[in-house]
């Protein structure tokens, strides 16, 4: 054990008491100022830790850092997270960072969790609102040995993890505006950015990039977003583990995507169907092709939106915005 862990480890056995700095030496055998250096560096890391000349030092008993170390235990999944887990307290992105190690040849599985981003990415040039430690800032790297048309699957499986992860730590569900928008009471509390590579032969590596507000204060988000921001503190009024709702994530989405590599999509598609807002509204869609007008009548076994316009026909739409009308 690294003397950083054996520090750790010793507040964390007294966490919410004093245990003085007399203490601290004698259980490690060193110095004062020893003890000292290590705990500013925790501290620098995130750790709650209070020091008293005359008391010592005590750890908060809430410790809610992302960190590999405080996610890890009691994680139950069997890939996500459990060989590569890059952790920041800031980056501009961990999106990009993600796809910056998929390139290099990370494998399925790596995460990629900052507490901060600075340059946090929306769809199409949009950003993410990211403040330090109030919500999850997570790029997972995914494999999926599935051909190109599957592509969208893969975003409805991560939409559904994130809207289960609601409905198993708060018991309420929420709805998912496709692709990939996740809201309660018309707010959006996730969002959702999956970024692909592919070549001839199918998917070479999909990064799922996952915003989910927790404790942010409602007044703080920008006031301009067109659909009105929330959080889970926000709605069920109490503050959450961050660590707890990341594992629970963690598990979901490796269920669900378990499923989908195993040919099992049909029950993931039916989730996102129950939890979908858009079935059988009238909407505007934007995409890349100019706009239609009409009412959203289905989600095909694709993950592709089926919209019949004023004329009854019928368009697939793989990717767009929609506004509901
Ligand atoms: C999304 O884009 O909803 C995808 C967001 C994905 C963010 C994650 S965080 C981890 C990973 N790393 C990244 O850099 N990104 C991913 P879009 O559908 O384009 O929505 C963006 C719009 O949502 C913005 O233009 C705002 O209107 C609104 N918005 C921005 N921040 C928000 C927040 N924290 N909560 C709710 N709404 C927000």
């Amino acid at each position: 054990m690294s003397f950083r862990d054996a520090v750790l480890n010793a507040l964390k056995q007294n966490s919410g008491q004093w245990l003085s700095g007399q203490k601290l030496c004698e259980i490690l055998k060193v110095s004062r100022t020893t003890v000292w250096k290590q705990i500013k560096q925790l501290q620098a890391e995130g750790y709650s830790i209070q020091s008293s000349p005359k008391k010592g030092y005590q750890l908060s008993t809430h410790v809610d850092l992302l960190s590999p170390e405080e996610v890890c235990t009691g994680l139950t999944t069997k890939v996500l997270g459990r060989k590569d887990y890059f952790y920041y307290q800031q980056i501009d992105s961990t999106n990009n960072q993600a796809r910056h190690l998929a390139a290099q040849g990370y494998p399925e599985g790596t995460l990629v969790i900052a507490e901060m981003q600075t340059e946090g990415r929306g769809r199409r040039g949009r950003t993410w609102y990211s403040p330090s430690g109030q919500g999850i800032y997570l790029s997972v790297i995914l494999r999926p040995a599935l051909p190109l048309k599957d592509i969208s699957r893969v975003s409805l499986v991560t939409a559904v993890a994130v809207a289960e992860t609601i409905k198993t730590e708060y018991n309420v569900s929420p709805c998912i505006k496709w692709p990939n928008d996740i809201l309660i009471n018309n707010r959006k509390i996730a969002g959702i950015l999956s970024e692909a590579v592919t070549d001839m032969d199918g998917i070479e590596y999909i990064v799922a990039g996952i915003g989910l507000n927790i404790n942010n204060s409602v007044q703080d988000f920008p006031s301009d977003f067109p659909i009105a921001a929330t959080s889970a503190r926000a709605e069920f009024d109490r503050y959450a583990s961050r660590i707890q709702v990341l594992q629970t994530l963690l598990q979901h989405l490796e269920e669900h995507y378990f499923n989908l590599l195993n040919g099992c999509f049909a029950p993931t598609l039916e989730r996102f169907k129950d939890m979908s807002m858009v079935i059988g509204q009238k909407l505007r869609l934007d995409t890349i092709n100019g706009f239609i007008t009409g009412q959203a009548i289905d989600i095909d076994e694709n993950g592709f939106l089926l919209v019949c316009d004023h004329s009854g026909s019928i368009h697939t739409i793989m990717s767009g915005e929609i506004s509901l009308i």
